[in-house]
């Protein structure tokens, strides 16, 4: 079965930019440039069957592009026992509203959401083992990325599939974000 997300892809330079924040620390795992994303919502393991139908219905989903912004840098799921390392993003309106309507409309369809609230961030590495300490001194560092702004133009709908050599993103569809702010399909 396909797993599914939804994902705002970032340009080859801000990628390139996120990468030069690697450091390295004992059980992590970097993700490679060209996999860095930011999750609107995460579909799991989806029937081959449902996934046209789908991604035609995500049309429904129209909205309004924004600005990225880069925030701070975190990690989940605490500082004592940091598993992900990601950079935030600034809670912009519509891109919160973004990814709470695809969870809404993900959740009619019967694909179940997190109910936590949506922390927007990009995943820079996982640990497999506890470096507290390194990972503080990572967390620690100034941002340089503080001024950057991506436009979000569009999100996307992916495949992802795991293999031994790590996972492999493959963009299913495209939907341009150019439509209003929210709110029923007209
Ligand atoms: P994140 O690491 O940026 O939070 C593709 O696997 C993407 O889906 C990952 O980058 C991850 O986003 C998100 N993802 C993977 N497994 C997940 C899970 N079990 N629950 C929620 N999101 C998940």
């Amino acid at each position: 079965m396909p797993r599914l997300f939804i994902a705002i892809d970032l340009p080859e330079v801000v990628r390139q930019d996120l990468c030069r924040l690697n450091v390295p620390i004992p059980g992590s795992r970097w993700v490679p440039a060209d996999q860095l994303h930011l999750t609107l919502a995460f579909l799991g393991d989806v029937g081959e069957e449902r996934v046209a139908g789908l991604a035609r219905a995500l049309d429904q989903v129209s909205a309004a592009p924004f600005r990225l912004r880069f925030d701070r840098l975190g990690c989940f799921p605490s500082r004592a026992r940091p598993r992900v390392l990601w950079v935030g993003l600034k809670p912009e309106p519509l891109l919160l509203s973004l990814a709470d309507r695809l969870r809404e409309f993900l959740r009619d369809c019967c694909i179940p959401q997190e109910e936590r609230p949506f922390s927007p961030h990009i995943t820079l590495a996982r640990l497999k083992l506890p470096a507290a300490r390194e990972c503080a001194s990572f967390l620690d560092r100034p941002l340089a990325l503080e001024r950057t702004s991506v436009s979000a133009q569009e999100f996307i709908l992916f495949e992802s599939l795991l293999t031994a050599a790590g996972a492999i993103h493959t963009p299913l569809k495209r939907f341009p974000l150019s439509g209003g702010s929210g709110g029923p399909p007209a």
